[in-house]
Formats: structure tokens, C-alpha cells, sequence
């Protein structure tokens, strides 16, 4: 593989962006590597004769006034742009972009995901691990703190389960929620850590250091969470961030980069809505954040040569339900921002739709539930005899109005709805508080409550996988959202 470091750009056999080894051989497999010529290229012939090449450029650029010039370029700043380039820059207020200045090589598919956001195969997720396993190695390592990112919009189901057997106990591991700008901006925070500290310990993780809620997108508390690694962190931890696929644990170095580090742009390492971006561990010195993670409480500077900041791959997670999803349904799928409750009243004999991803009947009862929906996907109520009807023809193949999924003759099987949970009896409780939260893994949930004696439903989903109960709802009081009726068919 060492022939593939002929190209000066090509500082290691490993991909910069997701850690896969650079390979030349399968272009749908992990690291593969388009190898960029070495030799310069030619300059590009002018074809429209009011572009000016980088020599006009730099020639008008000498002739301004001194006062003018230093104004528009201070020092070091002048680069060889064509007029276009001029005309961007100017617009942007700088003279070039972060593309043009990252000259680090990526492979083929990280390539593709950061500069044109689309994937470029989906063989690739056959690569993909399930085996927790792999990071078994840090029980044995000393030296590393561990941070756990969790999706708070999928949870339980992005929590690694079992850590406390799978890491040991004996290290510092912070628990990160992550993603908190979905969910309603006046949350209060304080229940949401003890309601995740439940959680937790309830799937076998105890040995918690600190809970965070942040969001890496917005770099909400980041610079707080930076603070507090630094100070559970020895001189010589390296620190681990790792958790399950999609969670944000690539977003999370990168909101570290932007918030930290000058130019950290050109350390960034690829973030996609494509479970199991990562494919390597991905280690970033240390001495690149300066201060933040080195200085111990007392003050000590401590060496910090050698010693990293790890992306891991992330673990895949079965259940999760936008696993069976192909990169158009994802970006519908996905929520990107604050995600709305919609609140409604479902009544006996009725079936509640999330697209074709879940689906749950209210097969006895007395009266309507209070029901809330927080997902991204638009809910569809209609007969549970309709419901059997539309599920049926999803089965044999054809394309209903619910997407996703959107069936297409490329596509390979789509995993029938099944009963997941059958017959789940509630009681309501006088008051405003929400009862049940169900759980559809990675697509949102449907949160119930009213008083009513006895409601019983039955809860549906491809295969029948990444459904979860919560008795604690994560957000009993936000049913609010605007009354919208759900769409009626
Ligand atoms: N809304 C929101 N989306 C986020 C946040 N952090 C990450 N994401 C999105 O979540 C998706 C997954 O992010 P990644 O950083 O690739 O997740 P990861 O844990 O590294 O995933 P793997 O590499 O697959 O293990 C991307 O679409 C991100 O844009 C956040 O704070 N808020
Ligand atoms: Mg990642």
C-alpha cells in the first residue's frame, strides 16, 4: 500500500476524513482511492475573454493605491485567484474557501459525502460492525477517558449497552446526550440528567463521571464539556469518544475543532446521516487543541506528546431502524432541526402511521388518548382494518402513499411490518404529564396520555425491530405543540 503514497498530499495509508485504509482495488469498498496524479497540471486555457488569470490578478492588484491594497489584502493574504474567484471573495468578505485550502487526500466516498453530500455505493455498509467487541481493548488501557455519545432523539436505542462489563469501571467516562437542539429549547435540563441517569443504569451503565447535554452542530455547551475532560483527564489519558453509529461522535470532534482550533477546518474528519461513517479509529494530537484538554485542576501543563483525541467507528446498531433506509429516505427521515410535537386525540379502533416505519393500533379502549407525535416523519391515522389493507400491499411490493419506503425495481427487499409488541395495555392518570413514550429507534417517538381506564394497542414496525417502551416519558409535559390534525385517508 506504501505506493500509494507517491502523491505528496498522501501523508498516511489512512483515509483523513473516516479512517479506512486506502485501497485501489474495489470502488465500493472502504478507502477507496482514486490516486491523484502527481504531475503538475497544464494551465487551463482561457475561454472567456473577460476572465482574468492569476498574473492580471496579482498585476491589478499591485497597481491599487498602498492604502487601498493593504485595506483589501492585508499581509499574506494575497492569492492567485481568477476574476470569478474575485467577485466569491469579495461576496464572502475572504479571499478563498476551506476547499480550496484542504489539500489532504480522501478517499472516494468521503470525498463524494463531503463535497457533494451523497454516497457513492451502499455495498460499503456490509463493512460494517455490529461487534461491540472491538472496543473491548480499552478495558485493558489505563490511560484513556471515555466519552459516550448518545442520540437524546434515539434513546435507549443509541446507547451501548453493557458498558460498565464491555469498558470496566475503573475510568472516567462522560456520558454526552447529544443533539439536544431537536428537542424544544425550554426542556428542563436538570430532569432530562436524572431521567438519563435512570436509563442508564437501568441498561448497565453506571460508572458515569458527568452528564452533558450538547448539541455539535451548534457547539451548545462543547467548550463546557471541553473544560470538564480537562480536568478528569491525567496528562497522559488519551481520550476516547465512542458510542453507536449516527449519534455525532465525528460532529463532536469537529464542533472541537471549530470551536478551539484556528484552521481546524483542515483537521476535520467526515460527519454524514449515513450510519457507520466512520470506519476507523481517527486520532488527533492532542498538542493541536493547545490548552484545552492538557491542563490538569491545578494547573500543571503535562506532556502531551503522542497523545490523542479518538473518533471510533461507530457501533451498528441492528434495531435501528434507519438502517433499512437508502441515503434519499435517510435526508427525509433524519430530522435537522427542532422538531415540532403534533398533538392529537386517537380513538379506539383507529391506527396511528409514522410513514411506513412504525405503526400503532388502539385495539380496546373506552375513550381517546391523548397522543403526541415528535418525529420528523408526518403522522396518518385511518382504520385499523385500512391500516391491515395498506400493509398488505406494502408487503407484496407496491408503492403506497406512506414513504419511506420508497419501493423502486433497484431496490432490494423491504422487511414486511410486523407486530413487534403486541397487545401493551396503559392506564391513564388525571393531569396534564404523559404516561408511555414508544419508541421507533432513530425515526422518533408517540407519546400517550389522558385519563382514561385501560387503553391497549399494538405496535408495528419493519421486522418488528427498534421499538422501545419508555414508562418514563423523556418529555411528559411538551404534548403543547400546535393542533394539527393528522392527514386522514
Ligand atoms: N440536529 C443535529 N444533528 C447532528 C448533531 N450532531 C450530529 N448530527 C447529525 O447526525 C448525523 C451523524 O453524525 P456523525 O457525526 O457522522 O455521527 P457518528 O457518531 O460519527 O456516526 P458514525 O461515524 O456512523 O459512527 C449527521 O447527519 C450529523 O449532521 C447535532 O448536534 N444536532
Ligand atoms: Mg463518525
Amino acid at each position: 500500500m506504501s505506493t500509494l503514497r507517491t502523491h505528496p498530499n498522501i501523508k498516511t495509508d489512512y483515509c483523513p476524513g473516516c479512517g479506512s485504509k486506502f485501497q485501489t482495488v474495489d470502488n465500493q469498498k472502504p478507502g477507496y482511492l482514486v490516486v491523484p496524479s502527481t504531475t503538475p497540471k497544464k494551465p487551463t486555457i482561457k475561454t472567456n475573454s473577460n476572465e482574468l488569470n492569476s498574473e492580471d490578478v496579482e498585476k491589478i492588484i499591485r497597481l491599487m493605491p498602498d492604502d487601498i491594497r493593504k485595506k483589501l489584502y492585508p499581509e499574506g493574504e494575497i492569492t492567485h485567484t481568477s476574476s470569478s474567484e474575485l467577485m466569491e471573495g469579495r461576496k464572502s468578505g475572504r479571499m478563498t474557501d476551506e476547499k480550496q485550502k484542504d489539500e489532504r487526500i480522501f478517499c472516494h466516498r468521503c470525498y463524494n459525502l463531503l463535497y457533494y453530500n451523497r454516497v457513492t455505493s451502499d455495498t460499503w455498509q456490509e463493512s460494517l460492525t455490529t461487534d461491540k467487541s472491538i472496543l473491548s481493548f480499552l478495558k485493558k488501557k489505563d490511560d484513556a477517558i471515555i466519552v459516550t455519545v448518545v442520540d437524546i432523539f434515539d434513546f435507549p436505542g443509541s446507547l451501548l449497552e453493557d458498558l460498565d462489563i464491555l469498558i470496566g469501571t475503573d475510568k472516567q467516562n462522560i456520558l454526552v446526550a447529544n443533539k439536544m437542539d431537536l428537542l424544544p429549547n425550554d426542556v428542563n435540563e436538570t430532569r432530562i440528567k436524572r431521567w438519563l441517569y435512570e436509563k442508564c443504569k437501568k441498561f448497565g451503565f453506571t460508572n458515569i463521571s458527568d452528564i452533558f447535554l450538547i448539541s455539535a452542530k451548534k457547539n451548545w455547551k462543547v467548550q463546557e464539556l471541553a473544560q470538564t475532560m480537562s480536568t478528569v483527564r491525567s496528562g497522559f489519558d488519551d481520550i476516547y469518544l465512542i458510542g453507536k453509529t449516527n449519534v455525532g461522535k465525528s460532529e463532536l470532534i469537529n464542533s472541537f475543532l471549530r470551536c478551539m482550533v484556528v484552521d481546524g477546518w483542515r483537521h476535520k474528519v467526515t460527519s454524514s446521516p449515513i450510519p457507520g461513517t466512520t470506519m476507523g479509529m481517527l486520532g488527533l494530537p492532542l498538542t493541536l487543541f493547545k490548552e484545552t484538554f492538557g491542563v490538569n485542576p491545578k494547573g500543571f501543563h503535562f506532556p502531551q506528546t503522542c497523545r490523542h483525541l479518538f473518533d471510533t467507528p461507530g457501533i451498528i446498531n441492528k434495531n435501528q431502524l434507519i438502517n433499512l433506509l437508502t441515503e434519499e429516505e435517510l435526508k427525509i427521515t433524519i430530522p435537522q432541526k427542532y422538531i415540532k410535537p403534533l398533538t392529537f386525540a386517537l380513538t379506539p379502533g383507529k391506527t396511528i402511521f409514522l410513514e411506513g416505519l412504525g405503526r400503532i393500533d388502539y385495539i380496546e379502549g373506552q375513550k381517546p388518548i391523548r397522543t403526541t407525535v415528535f418525529s420528523r416523519l408526518k403522522p396518518h391515522i385511518t382504520s385499523i382494518t385500512r391500516a391491515d389493507e395498506i400493509c398488505q400491499s406494502m408487503t407484496v411490493g407496491d408503492q403506497t402513499f406512506l414513504q419511506p419506503p420508497i419501493f423502486s425495481s433497484k431496490r432490494k427487499e423491504f422487511p414486511a411490518m410486523i407486530k413487534g409488541i403486541k397487545k401493551y395495555a396503559m392506564k391513564g392518570i388525571p393531569g396534564t404529564m404523559s404516561i408511555k413514550d414508544v419508541v421507533f429507534s432513530g425515526v422518533g417517538w408517540v407519546s400517550f396520555g389522558g385519563m382514561f381506564d385501560k387503553a391497549v394497542i399494538d405496535i408495528w414496525s419493519p421486522n418488528g425491530i427498534g421499538i422501545y417502551i419508555r414508562d418514563k416519558p423523556l418529555l411528559p409535559f411538551e404534548f403543547r405543540g400546535k393542533y394539527e390534525s393528522p392527514k386522514l385517508y
